[in-house]
């Protein structure tokens, strides 16, 4: 597939970085770059040696300022219920990856594209980040899933300040309530979320893929519900070598080297 509007290189052994590239348009989420990126994902998930996915913005601007306003702009109420629709379905599939996925959010990160970034397990910001969700600015509630990840992560009522102002936050104050890990100074920010993405890539990706399912279940389900599927998958891990491989590793007094079997 021809990805005209991202890059998409691997940047250590098993890492993948996806750079969305329309930089004069602040990488604006139109169509286009939604079906590039859910194709993009899956490409990069049947690389067999594929560890972890890094997405961020080209430029030094933004991260996505956003769904395509210009495009948008016109729409009736059921094309924009249908472009609402295949934004959903990229943000679903991110979240649903087999692989972890970490935003690397630099500069503007509004709207559509806060709620990318919020599709990843989590997010690392540079020092120049500003998130929001202004679309109330714009007449309409949130389109790609921001309603309801955004509670989810900073808790229901710094959410709702954040849907009904508009307004943005910086990226301390992001790291504040939560809806980032770190902060960096800009010109880190790629190294440093390669170097997490390296500490993650050498355990064992079966354990990982539980991990993030649970965490995710955490939000919708019952204390009970979630503790019963934690101790279903504990259970399943020990029917992969890479228990096996860890466990023994460990009273060998050596590093675990995991296959992903
Ligand atoms: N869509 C389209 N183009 C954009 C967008 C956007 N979201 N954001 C910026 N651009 C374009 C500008 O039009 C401009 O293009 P041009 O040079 O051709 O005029 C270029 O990017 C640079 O932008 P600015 O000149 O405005 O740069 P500034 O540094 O002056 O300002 C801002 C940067 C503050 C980020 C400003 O561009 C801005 O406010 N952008 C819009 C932010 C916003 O409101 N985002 C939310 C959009 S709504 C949304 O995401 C809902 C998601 C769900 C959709 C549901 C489907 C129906």
């Amino acid at each position: 597939a021809a990805f005209t509007q991202l890059f998409i290189t691997e940047q250590q052994p098993g890492i993948w970085l996806i750079t969305l590239n329309r930089p004069k348009a602040l990488n604006a989420l139109n169509r286009q770059v939604l079906e590039q990126l859910h194709s993009a994902i899956v490409w990069i998930e049947n690389q067999p040696d594929a560890r972890v996915l890094l997405i961020t913005g080209s430029g030094d601007k933004a991260f996505a300022a956003g769904a395509d306003i210009a495009e948008m702009k016109d729409m009736n109420a059921q094309q924009a219920r249908e472009f609402s629709q295949v934004g959903m379905t990229t943000m679903h599939r991110i979240e649903s990856s087999r692989l972890p996925v970490i935003a690397l959010v630099n500069g503007f990160c509004l709207g559509g594209g806060c709620e990318l970034a919020m599709s990843c397990d989590f997010i690392l910001a540079a020092d120049n980040a500003l998130f929001g969700q202004p679309e109330v600015t714009l007449g309409v509630p949130p389109g790609f899933g921001g309603s309801q990840r955004l509670p989810r992560r900073v808790g229901p009522g710094m959410a709702a300040q954040l849907l009904l102002t508009g307004e943005k936050v910086n990226a301390e104050q992001a790291l504040n309530i939560g809806l980032c890990n770190q902060v960096y100074p800009a010109q880190q920010l790629q190294e440093r979320g390669i170097d997490m993405a390296i500490t993650i890539a050498k355990n064992a990706p079966q354990a990982l893929y539980h991990c993030k399912r649970l965490v995710q279940a955490s939000a919708d389900q019952s204390i009970e519900n979630g503790c019963r599927m934690e101790s279903d998958l504990f259970g399943l891990s020990f029917a992969t070598e890479d228990q096996t491989e860890g466990m023994t590793a460990f009273t060998e007094r050596r590093k675990a080297q995991f296959t992903g079997a």
